[in-house]
């Protein structure tokens, strides 16, 4: 890739919530600047970006995509993020890539909550924002109703850079508010335009929105203001150089206006962030710790040591782990040895590489504002920091989500497991928001994540790049078991065929152990006379612990109970080993049918956060989720509930709570401990159980 002066480089996040068109934006940003030869399009499947089969099949991106472009003489780097809630993580992580936020509102839908939340994310990463509103080119397209969503719900006083010119079908162009011409453009998407005098029907508009312009600019400047409100003349030149201070400092917020499918009002955004936006070499000081956990800071220079940000793994069949790093201070030459200091490990680099969609070209050196990837770290994961032995620092890491849902799967054909879990541990590292947990009692994998959607494309996308195919269920909740009072019991195995009969006997009391002191199980050997023998003790602890596993209630582990053996009887030829470990499950299983056994289950702390309107549905909803408010906050305009509910009930609460909230609430959940389950829940708990044959044999 050519190398450019790191004044000239832009490094650009694509944000809002999903179908604002984005995808298509960056495509038409790519074909406008040269750097593709067609006009990839999200919905018939030929988008550069959106080129993972999941994505081309849902019509939407599921993960992050690069490109980069030259426009007139700076090279634009940029990011493609999603905006569905299922995949809205990898957008926080591209939050910390760039320097520069693109932000898309919908001509339509206005600004929605995922823009709202991306915007107020992007806040504590960078100043330089800029916002694309999109779309002008269809129906019921209301320009000035998202100037109102842009003012309103993100808190910004729109200064705009381009207007439109037409609305709806008729949308032909826009005028650019700082050289004061109409762009008209042909109308078959090629980009092309006509440089042109403002046509009356905008000239009053594009004078009025001019004027503005100019105040607002002033307005962020103390010695330009001075000029304006002295009625001075303000160069063109000024003005362009206080715009630019101004968007850095993230004072003023550049609109413009245009379509990303019509390939209309392209230009002029270019124009903006390469004339306006901040430089990676402009950025403040990067901030950090290092090793020993102190803050300390670092200039965003070459000469500066290297620091550099792991925010991406992508994993790919051919090309193995491609590790995606943004430098921000430093550089990297191509086949060079690297620090990983959160790993605390030596890197090998080898050849680093600039991506476009599914390509790539040769990147060397890598220097800051570069986004690279390199194939085979090999220790290397997301959130690590890529720096110099000598000096390292550690950048803050990636936020890391809650996950919300999780599933039971099982692979469809059996002897898959350990494939299944390679391939989950790969998808892990591309997906930091995949959990997998394996369950050894049902041997199912437990896996979390952020939305059934979320789950669904993950498992397509193990199918499609590693041929293992999983049938998925409704995950089983972690019950115990326990017992509430002493009993006593009897494990008798004897049998006698033909020759060597079986022969062991066992008397076992049962008692509860205080489940606060964390204490799940003891066992006591109180036999005296030698009534068993010495040999065979372990062999009928063995046998308790067995059943204890296995569990006598419901086919759950049975814990915090103490176990006194206490009396017995052998055989001096037929008993053994197996047949003491019989007698004491034997036994366990009729001392814990006597004292009668209860179902525990985990509660957890749930907190969410809403709109204070919706608390009401909110805290109405929790109740019949068995929940106990725990009490109530308020943030702002924002109510907050803690309660303890149980996880039974919470296994599919986010799209719950989307819909009571209409998408603003938040929750986050966290085990706090275990309770009894009661009669009637645990009724069909058990009875679930049963009919699974999850209760067995013998
Ligand atoms: N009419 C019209 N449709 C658009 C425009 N931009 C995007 N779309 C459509 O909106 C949908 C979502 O676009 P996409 O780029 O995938 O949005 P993303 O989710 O923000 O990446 C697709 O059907 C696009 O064709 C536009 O400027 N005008
Ligand atoms: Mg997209």
């Amino acid at each position: 890739m050519k190398d450019y002066d790191r004044k000239s480089v832009r490094v650009v996040g694509l944000f809002s919530h999903g179908g604002a068109g984005k995808t298509s934006l960056a495509e038409a940003m790519l074909f406008s600047a040269g750097a593709s030869s067609r006009l990839g399009r999200v919905d018939d499947g030929t988008s550069i970006l959106d080129y993972e089969p999941e994505e081309k099949k849902r019509r939407s991106s599921t993960c992050m995509g690069f490109g980069h472009l030259e426009h007139n003489k700076h090279l634009l780097q940029f990011i493609d993020t999603p905006g569905d809630p299922n995949f809205v993580s990898e957008a926080r992580s591209a939050l910390r890539a760039v320097d520069i936020g693109l932000f898309l509102v919908d001509a339509i839908d206005g600004v929605k909550v995922l823009t709202e939340k991306l915007w107020q994310a992007s806040m504590g990463a960078f100043h330089c924002r800029y916002i694309f509103v999109n779309k002008m080119d269809r129906e019921r397209a209301d320009f000035e109703l998202a100037l109102k969503g842009i003012h309103d719900v993100l808190g910004v006083q729109p200064c705009l850079l381009s207007i439109p010119i037409g609305r709806e079908a008729g949308f032909k162009g826009v005028v650019d508010l700082l050289r004061m011409k109409a762009l008209l453009y042909e109308s078959d998407g090629s980009g092309k335009f006509k440089e042109e005098e403002i046509p009356a029907e905008v000239a009053e508009e594009a004078a009025d929105a001019r004027k503005q312009l100019v105040e607002a600019v002033a307005e962020s400047n103390d010695a330009l203001l001075e000029k304006y409100l002295g009625e001075e003349e303000i160069s063109a030149k000024e003005l362009f150089a206080a715009l630019g201070e101004g968007v850095k400092k993230g004072l003023l917020v550049p609109v413009l206006a245009g379509s990303a499918l019509k390939n209309i009002g392209i230009k002029p955004l270019l124009d903006a962030i390469v004339e306006t936006g901040v430089s990676p070499a402009e950025r403040a000081p990067i901030k950090g710790t290092d090793l020993a956990g102190t803050e300390i800071e670092r200039p965003c220079a070459e000469e500066a040591p290297l620091s550099a940000l792991v925010f991406k793994t992508i994993s790919d069949p051919y090309r193995g782990k491609l590790s995606v790093f943004r430098v921000f201070s430093g550089k990297i030459q191509g086949d060079s040895t690297i620090y990983n200091s959160v790993k605390r490990g030596r890197e090998r680099i080898g050849q680093m590489l600039a991506i476009t969609g599914d390509a790539s070209e040769q990147l060397n050196p890598a220097r800051i504002g570069d986004i690279v990837a390199v194939a085979k770290l090999k220790d290397t994961g997301t959130g690590d920091t890529l720096t110099v032995e000598n000096d390292p620092m550690v950048l803050p890491a990636l936020p890391s989500p809650s996950r919300v849902i999780s599933f039971a799967a099982v692979p469809k054909s059996k002897g898959d497991e350990d494939k299944l879990m390679i391939s989950l541990n790969r998808l892990m590292e591309e997906d930091p928001t995949l959990g997998v947990k394996r369950d050894l009692r049902t041997n199912e994998f437990i896996i979390e994540g952020m939305g059934q959607v979320h789950i669904e494309t993950s498992l397509e996308k193990m199918r499609r790049k590693y041929g293992v195919e999983v049938n998925l269920s409704a995950p089983k909740v972690p019950y115990l078991e326990t017992i509430k009072r002493s009993a006593k019991g009897e494990g008798k195995y004897k049998k006698q065929t033909g020759g060597k009969g079986q022969f062991g006997w066992c008397w076992l009391e049962i008692s509860p152990l205080d489940r606060s002191a964390g204490v799940e199980f003891e066992f006591d050997d109180a036999i005296k006379g030698g009534a068993i023998p010495n040999n065979f003790i372990p062999s009928v602890e063995k046998g308790v612990k067995d059943r204890m596993t296995k569990g006598v209630l419901a086919g759950y582990p049975v814990k915090y109970v103490k176990v006194r053996l206490y009396d017995g009887k052998y055989h001096e030829v037929d008993s053994s080993d197996m047949a003491f470990q019989i007698a004491g499950s034997l036994g366990f299983r009729a001392a814990a049918e006597a004292a009668g056994m209860v179902l525990l289950e985990p509660i957890m702390t749930v907190e969410v956060t809403m709109p204070g309107e919706t608390a009401g549905d909110v805290i109405g909803d929790m109740n019949r989720r068995r929940g106990r408010l725990l009490g109530t906050d308020s943030a702002g305009n924002s109510q907050i509930i803690k309660a303890h509910v149980p996880l039974a009930e919470m296994l599919r609460y986010s799209p719950d709570l989307d819909s009571i909230t209409s998408g603003r609430g938040m929750f986050t959940m966290e085990f706090d401990h275990y309770e009894e389950v009661p009669a009637h829940v645990a009724e069909k708990v058990i009875a679930a159980s049963k009919k699974e044959g999850v209760e067995e044999e013998e």
